[in-house]
């Protein structure tokens, strides 16, 4: 068995969920924060045998859609005296369609 761990964002995570559960896979939805962009994302857990782990990645390709996020950086500028200020300056990161992890399953219980 395999855990599919699938990081998405939060505007494709009900279409995924909802695609994926259609097609009898189970679902797990985690909210889950990204380091860089320090913003909301959604994380699945999707555990499955592992003769169908391409379909689910399949499923999660076609639905989660790549997008430009802009992000403000905190950038060290000296301004006037050279006090030492910081100015943010926004930046573009394009973020998805999906970041997945395919884990090895040790032992699965449902009791
Ligand atoms: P964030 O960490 O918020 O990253 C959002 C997007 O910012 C990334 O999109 C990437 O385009 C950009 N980015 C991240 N770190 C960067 C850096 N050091 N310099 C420049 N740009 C950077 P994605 O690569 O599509 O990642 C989307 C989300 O997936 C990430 O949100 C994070 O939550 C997760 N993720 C991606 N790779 C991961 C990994 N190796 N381990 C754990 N989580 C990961």
């Amino acid at each position: 068995m395999k855990l599919v761990l699938a990081i998405v964002q939060d505007d494709d995570a009900m279409d995924l969920i909802e695609e994926l559960t259609d097609k009898n896979f189970r679902v797990t939805k985690l909210a889950t924060t990204g380091g860089f962009l320090k913003s909301g994302n959604t994380t699945l857990m999707i555990g499955v045998e592992k003769e169908v782990v391409k379909d689910v990645v399949k499923v999660i390709e076609d639905v989660c859609k790549r997008r430009k996020e802009m992000v403000s950086t905190p950038a060290p500028t000296t301004i006037g005296s050279g006090s030492g200020m910081y100015m943010p300056y926004p930046i573009e990161v394009e973020v998805g369609g999906a970041t997945v992890f395919v884990l090895d399953v040790d032992q699965f219980y449902k009791v």
